[in-house]
């Protein structure tokens, strides 16, 4: 299996974090999903990445997707609960991040890790704290809500995509060096440090640490 995209993208973390806890082996190929060239746009007709290669030269796209897929050929460890309403949660928790999260920190990520990491440039510092101040602090608000008293899985069934997906995007915080207040978010902060400290995250963030530029 090849993963198209690269480390520094949350949402292909996202896949590879699902690989490394399922114990997967995979290729991890760096993909910039620009220009939008028509072999690119061939892989994946959204133009994004990460993009899943199996044999025969097939082609998955989109982080959830490819999740879906990765519990359907390799169950074990389950990423995906039994239980309905835990399984419609998971997948709940999975878009709020991809969507809402990424909102809240993608910008700053941007920023502070791609720019210099992927374009070889210098964050626009004023641009970074606008958006911890209007994107990220309400997210994190917002967040603190979802968060389990105790550090450990989001939902009761145990770890799962919920998890993965949670990471994913708060390791992006960890890369763009932003700290999470433990005063005004201790739920996070304490989350974040639990789900970034497992194996599978650790070898993922080396990954993208030394990725690229
Ligand atoms: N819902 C997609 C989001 C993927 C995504 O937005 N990837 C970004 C890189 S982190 C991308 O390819 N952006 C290029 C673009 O939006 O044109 C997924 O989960 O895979």
């Amino acid at each position: 299996m090849i993963i198209h995209g690269g480390a520094p993208s949350p949402f292909a973390r996202k896949v590879m974090v699902a690989c490394e806890e399922k114990g997967l082996a995979y290729e991890d190929k760096v993909l910039i999903p620009f220009p939008k060239t028509p072999e690119f746009i061939a892989m994946n007709p959204l133009g994004k990445i990460p993009i899943l290669e199996i044999s025969g030269g097939r082609y998955i796209s989109d982080s959830s997707v490819i999740c879906a897929y990765l519990e359907k050929v390799h169950p074990e460890p389950a990423l995906l609960p039994d239980d309905p309403y835990q399984y419609a949660q998971a997948l709940f928790i999975d878009e709020f991040c991809d969507t809402k999260l990424f909102e809240g920190i993608g910008g700053i990520y941007f920023e502070r890790f791609i720019k210099k990491k992927v374009f070889n440039g210098e964050a626009d510092e004023a641009a970074v704290e606008k958006q911890i101040e209007e994107g990220l602090k309400p997210v994190l608000d917002q967040v603190e809500g979802l968060i389990p008293e105790k550090a450990g899985p989001l939902l009761d069934s145990g770890f799962s995509l919920a998890d993965v997906a949670f990471g994913a995007q708060l390791s992006s915080l960890k890369l763009a060096s932003v700290e999470i207040d433990a005063g005004r978010w201790p739920k996070t902060r304490a989350y974040s440090d639990w789900i970034l400290a497992r194996p599978s995250f650790q070898t993922v963030l080396e990954k993208a640490e030394g990725s690229i530029a």
